[in-house]
């Protein structure tokens, strides 16, 4: 059965009022979802997440287009993996990603996910590629990420970034993260701007000593954050998605390469790569 067969099954599920779904909610802090969810098969005990899909204009039902969306039709909907639609009805195929739900309010939309091993090689050329998936769907503790144009999507209504390291299973928010802010001005922030091109989130930046104001949480650190620009970094401005951050010229720096480079890590200078998450809403 196709991708497509199956997310519409899957809210026609939902629609009917049937008891859903594939796996059992993740929780919100682990990093050990289940590799082989499949939303063809319905739960036994029917506690995973809903789909709060809408009839769409051929009287399908349609996935909402974030877990932001999610949240707001149904508050205190658990985190788990979801269809969404990042692009409404047309477009690319519905996808399934996983929602945070209670981070900072929760509504974070897993856009892309790497596990810390060897096998987080680069992601294949994709800067222009119209694919909706690379590699996999991305869900915490498996190596996948959401393609440019459902990103671009996302971000589109997005007005936050959050980046982090998994946490632990016991929950609490003490690990590795950063939170983009909201300009207090309004309009979108850095980040979000470059989101919404499909580029990573600090190209085109002029002053790289300054990026880490764009940005709260324990790791929005000069330290981590800032990138003195020089001749090493020409290609700095006309990097895209998935690649996320690039500390350039600072090897003490945040190296979020997924384009050609398969380096993911709050320090570079750290021995391997590390598990980290990318979320909007
Ligand atoms: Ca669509």
């Amino acid at each position: 059965m196709s991708r497509r067969a199956r997310v519409r099954g899957l809210v026609l599920l939902v629609a009917a009022g049937a008891p859903f779904i594939g796996a059992a909610c993740v929780s919100t802090s682990s990093n050990n979802a289940p590799a082989s969810f499949d939303a063809s098969q319905p739960s036994l005990d029917g506690s995973g997440p809903r789909s709060d899909a809408s009839p769409g204009p051929d009287g399908a039902s349609q996935p909402l287009a974030s877990c932001k969306a999610i949240l707001g039709a149904t508050p205190g909907a658990p985190s788990g993996r979801y269809p969404i639609d990042p692009d409404g009805p047309g477009g690319r195929d519905p996808v399934t990603s996983y929602c945070d739900m209670t981070f900072d309010g929760g509504g974070w939309t897993l856009l892309q996910a790497t596990t810390g091993g060897a096998s987080d090689v680069p992601f294949p050329a994709v800067v222009d590629s119209d694919a909706s998936v690379l590699v996999a769907e991305p869900q915490p503790g498996v190596y996948g990420s959401l393609g440019v144009p459902l990103v671009v999507a996302l971000a589109a209504t997005a007005t936050q970034v959050h980046i982090r390291s998994p946490f632990a299973p016991d929950g609490g928010d003490n690990g590795a993260w950063i939170t983009s802010v909201v300009p207090a001005g309004g309009g979108a922030s850095v980040p979000i701007q470059n989101l919404r091109k499909g580029m990573m989130l600090n190209a085109s930046l002029t002053d790289g000593t300054q990026a880490q104001s764009d940005y709260v949480g324990p790791n929005a650190v000069a330290e981590l954050l800032a990138f003195p620009l020089d001749s090493r970094c020409t290609d700095f401005a006309a990097r895209g998605y998935p690649s996320i951050y690039w500390a350039c010229n600072n090897h003490g720096g945040l190296h979020f390469l997924m384009a050609g480079d398969g380096i993911s890590k709050w320090r570079f200078d750290a021995g391997t790569n590390e598990a980290l998450e990318v979320y909007v809403r």
